[in-house]
This record gives structure tokens, C-alpha cells and sequence, in this order.
């Protein structure tokens, strides 16, 4: 006995989904998933939210369940693999939407840059990188100075890899879904340096890139600590170039 006919049509693809890794984020997730869903419905984009999350030990799920239970097209979903990378690409790699990308929890970059992002994909561009360094990008506030210092350090190293992106880092990705499973199939760094990864395998596949820009403000809470992430970073860099051949990143 088959099903009746409705429940066996396919359910219409969704056209985006905005990935949101989060590692104990229950100061700063409300807002975010607030002002995404206001967002997404007053500009009607079919879209879907889902946080990636790798085991928080505070109310991070809990505050996703609660918007869920409002009707807002949110899920969480788990990681074992620690780190943001690893998050990113597990949620990358179970979408069933469109267009797949990731924001930060702390809404750094404004939700309103999804239109634009929108826009380049729907035109055809494959891979939009949010960007604070080309033009038409502005800090709206800065990170403190250390962190500034360090991160001018991580782009002098990554030039290499970065191919013409000048802001390899900042936490603002979409892709055509097609495209992002090519490229984080192969994506080894499973922390904060996997973007550059991302930005050297997309340059590497061929795939149309475009940089636009965005309006950041640096959010209080950061989970980067400098000294021990800077660490992971400075390895994950090495190991970008040590096990990644440079063939491999350049076209
Ligand atoms: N799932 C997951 N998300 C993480 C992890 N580390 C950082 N994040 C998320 O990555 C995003 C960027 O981190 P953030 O603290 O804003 O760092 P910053 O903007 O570089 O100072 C936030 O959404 C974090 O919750 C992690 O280990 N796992
Ligand atoms: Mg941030």
C-alpha cells in the first residue's frame, strides 16, 4: 500500500541555510537568532538556521529549543570533532539546501549582508566571503590591539595560501551547496584557521570567488584566547603548509 500521493511529492529545495557554530554561546546566541529570524523574514528568504554545536556545557541548545518551539526554522545539531572548522564542515556537509553558509554567534557582521551574499550567489558566483578588508568594508569597531597585532601576523603568513582574498578570517562564508561539499570534502584544519584552508581549496578547484564587503563590529565575549588559540592557529598554518602541496594552491 503506497502513500497517498501528497507525503510522496518531493518537499521543494530550501533555497539557504545559515550555519551557526557555537561553543558555549548562551550570552550571545538570543540576540542572534533573533535578529536572524526577524531578518530573513522581512526580507521572505527561504531559509533555514542551524547551530552547530560542539557539546556545550551551557544553555546553547536550550536556547535553540526554545525558538524552535516558537515556530522559527531552527535545529541544532552536535559535532564530536572539536572546533569551529570541524563544525562548519559538519554542517556544511549535511545540508540539503541551495545555498549553505555560516555566521558567527555574535553577530559581528549584520544580518542584512545575507542579501547581497544572496544576490552574488544567485548571479552564479560559487563562494562569497564576507570581507573587512576590501572596499566598501569599514570596522565599525575594532578588536583590541593584541588581537590586532596577531591577526596582521596570521595574514602576513597566510598570504600564501590566500590567493587575492585580503580577509581570509572573517566569520561570514556562503557557497553554492555544491560547491562547499567540493571543497570541504578535502578540508583538513578543524579550528579557527580553516577559513584560509576553505579560501586556498575553493582558489584551487576553480570555483568562482568573490570577496564582498561587510561592516563588522568587534562583540565582547570572543572565545579566541590569544595565547592558546594563537598557538593552534600558528600550528594549523604550519600544517597548511606542510601537508597541503603548494600545487594544490595555486590555479
Ligand atoms: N561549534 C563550535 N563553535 C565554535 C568553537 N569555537 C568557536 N566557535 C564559534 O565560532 C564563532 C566565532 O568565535 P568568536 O568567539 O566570535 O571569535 P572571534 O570573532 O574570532 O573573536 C562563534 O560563533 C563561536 O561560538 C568550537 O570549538 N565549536
Ligand atoms: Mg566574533
Amino acid at each position: 500500500m503506497g502513500l497517498p500521493q501528497d507525503s510522496r511529492r518531493k518537499k521543494p529545495m530550501t533555497e539557504l541555510e545559515v550555519l551557526i557554530p557555537a561553543f558555549n554561546e548562551e550570552q550571545r546566541l538570543e540576540a542572534t537568532i533573533r535578529a536572524w529570524a526577524d531578518h530573513l523574514e522581512t526580507s521572505r528568504i527561504d531559509a533555514v538556521l542551524r547551530v552547530i554545536d560542539n557539546g556545550s556545557s551551557d544553555r546553547t541548545a536550550e536556547i535553540v529549543d526554545q525558538f524552535t518551539r516558537q515556530g522559527v526554522p531552527i535545529s541544532v545539531t552536535g559535532c564530536a570533532r572539536p572546533g569551529k572548522g570541524a563544525a562548519v564542515a559538519r554542517g556544511v556537509l549535511t545540508t540539503t539546501a541551495r545555498y549553505v553558509g555560516f555566521a558567527d554567534a555574535d553577530l559581528a557582521t549584520p544580518t542584512e549582508t545575507i542579501d547581497a551574499v544572496l544576490a552574488e550567489l544567485r548571479t552564479g558566483s560559487q563562494v562569497v566571503i564576507g570581507s573587512r578588508r576590501c572596499g566598501g568594508a569599514e570596522f565599525v569597531s575594532r578588536q583590541p590591539w593584541p588581537r590586532r597585532i596577531g591577526g596582521a601576523g596570521f595574514r602576513m603568513l597566510a598570504k600564501r595560501h590566500a590567493g587575492p582574498v585580503a580577509d581570509t578570517q572573517c566569520g561570514f562564508k556562503f557557497f553554492h551547496a555544491d560547491a562547499a561539499r567540493q571543497v570541504f570534502a578535502d578540508v583538513r584544519l578543524a579550528g579557527f584557521a580553516f577559513d584560509l584552508e576553505v579560501v586556498a581549496r575553493s582558489y584551487a578547484l576553480g570555483l568562482s570567488v568573490v570577496e564582498i564587503p561587510v561592516s563588522w563590529r568587534d562583540e565582547a565575549g570572543s572565545s579566541f584566547r590569544l595565547i592558546s588559540d594563537g598557538r593552534k592557529v600558528a600550528t594549523e598554518l604550519w600544517r597548511l603548509h606542510r601537508e597541503v602541496p603548494a600545487a594544490v594552491l595555486t590555479r
